[in-house]
């Protein structure tokens, strides 16, 4: 039997994740867990839990981390037998911890991508408040403009995407995000890509995901895209 494959992909708001997640699982047959969408799942079961998601989700807060291991984990524990990717989790250092007590990921991916085209791509975002789905409007637009494609419903723009509350974010992210890249670093699995374009990006993680999957080499480095 193939040797199991453990990833996860790191980035601030609006880097890519949920993009390059779904090439990799496409390509390399990973199952795609997304922070995200567990918590969009959450929010839209409407029960307690998914009340007090959603008033971390909506303010583009983190989500306490108890809430956040008892989301993921027992998702991954029914996974035992399988390769998976994880997208937006762990994102703390106390949600690293919670699980690398259980798994030793193969591979982390860090999006490095510059504050400006993040401005761009999420000053151009509008949420479905109830269930909290983004749509942008250059890269996936809503197909009625304005309006949620399963409901109908209001689409609005966050506060948070505004310039100042965005820098402040984005700030937030990066320091919350040191000492899981440190984990990771120290462990050698931990692998950063640099750029403005997840088209020009993909090929380098694409070619990386080769090597580690069919060889799986015991070193690390830290690879740049120009
Ligand atoms: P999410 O759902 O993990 P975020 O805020 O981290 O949300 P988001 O919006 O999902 O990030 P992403 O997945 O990094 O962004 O990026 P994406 O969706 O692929 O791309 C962003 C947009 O840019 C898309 O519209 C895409 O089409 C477009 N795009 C991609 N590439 C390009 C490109 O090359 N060019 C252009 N022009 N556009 C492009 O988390 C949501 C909330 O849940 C909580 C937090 O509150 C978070 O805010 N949460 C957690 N809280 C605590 N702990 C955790 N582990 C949590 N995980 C989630
Ligand atoms: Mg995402």
């Amino acid at each position: 039997m193939a040797k199991l494959f453990r990833a996860a992909i790191m980035g601030p708001p609006g880097s890519g994740k949920g993009t390059i997640s779904k090439r990799i699982a496409q390509s390399f047959g990973l199952l795609y867990l997304s922070s995200g969408h567990y918590l969009r799942e959450s929010i839209a079961a409407n029960t307690e839990a998914g009340l007090l998601v959603k008033s971390y989700v909506e303010r583009s807060m983190l989500v306490p981390d108890h809430v956040m291991t008892k989301l993921m984990l027992p998702r991954l524990e029914q996974l035992s037998g399988h390769s998976w990717l994880l997208d937006g989790f762990p994102r703390t250092q106390s949600q690293a911890l919670a699980l690398n007590n259980l798994y030793q990921l193969d591979l982390v991916i860090s999006l490095n991508i510059p504050y400006e085209t993040l401005r761009e791509r999420l000053s151009d975002r509008w949420v479905h408040p109830a269930s909290g789905r983004v749509y942008n409007m250059g890269f996936n637009p809503p197909r009625v403009q304005g309006k949620d494609d399963l409901t109908g419903e209001p689409l609005i723009q966050h506060d948070d995407d505004k310039p100042e509350a965005l820098m402040s974010r984005l700030r937030h992210y990066k320091d919350v995000a040191k000492p899981v890249m440190n984990l990771y670093k120290s462990q050698g699995v931990l692998h950063s890509f640099s750029g403005t374009d997840t088209n020009r990006i993909w090929p380098y993680i694409n070619s990386l995901l080769n090597t580690k999957m069919h060889t799986q080499p015991p070193d690390a480095c830290q690879t740049k895209t120009p």
